[in-house]
């Protein structure tokens, strides 16, 4: 499949919180880091988005039970576990997309609050490419919102990893997505 100036890379939320060793780590979520660095300089436009909550966010609880929008403490702004992984190499004139950032409301796309639409729109995008964590929330909600904000959705099936809370989540996820009108492909297909 090949890529031109009007597709956008967009990378969910690999941020340390959701790798292995943070507070709220996806099985795997470091492998991902990878397929990002391989695609980022095939794109024109590479968005990456970060949960960036603040330190009382109405998701945060003692006692998480994750499926009901309740998780740990995670994604601090500022704090280290809200940095993206640090192995990700950020091509130049990458764009940065914070989200979830006020205190009472919670935003699991990348689209919901953000400018991101109208940014991707004002560069002439009109396909974009979905990866990152975690396919079960932030991916899909992103992967969904792209769809109704118009543009060709495709997501990278080996660069997403799934919290998977309840179990299966994850490929109920891609399955939705598919059913929605998302096209699965492998990173391997992708050049240009
Ligand atoms: C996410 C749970 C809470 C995600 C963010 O990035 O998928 N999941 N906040
Ligand atoms: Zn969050």
């Amino acid at each position: 499949m090949l890529l031109g100036p009007a597709d956008a890379l967009i990378v969910v939320d690999v941020q340390n919180d959701f790798c292995p060793g943070g507070s709220l780590a996806v099985s795997g979520g470091d492998e991902v880091v990878p397929v990002a660095n391989h695609l980022a300089p095939r794109f024109a436009t590479v968005v990456y988005t970060r949960d960036w909550h603040p330190a009382d966010h109405c998701s945060f609880d003692p006692r998480p039970s994750f499926s009901d929008g309740s998780w740990p403490a995670h994604c601090v702004a500022g704090t280290p576990g809200a940095e993206l992984h640090p192995d990700l190499v950020l091509p130049p004139g990458a764009l940065v997309v914070s989200k979830a950032t006020e205190p009472g409301t919670d935003a699991y796309s990348g689209f919901d609050g953000t400018a991101l639409a109208a940014t991707l729109r004002a560069r002439g995008c009109t396909r974009v490419f979905v990866m990152g964590l975690a396919t079960d929330y932030c991916v899909q909600a992103t992967a969904l919102d792209a769809l109704r904000e118009g543009f060709v959705t495709f997501l990278v099936e080996d660069g997403v990893r799934a919290v998977d809370v309840p179990p299966g989540s994850g490929a109920q996820a891609v399955a939705e997505l598919r059913r929605a009108g998302v096209e699965v492909v492998s990173s391997h297909a992708l050049a240009g």
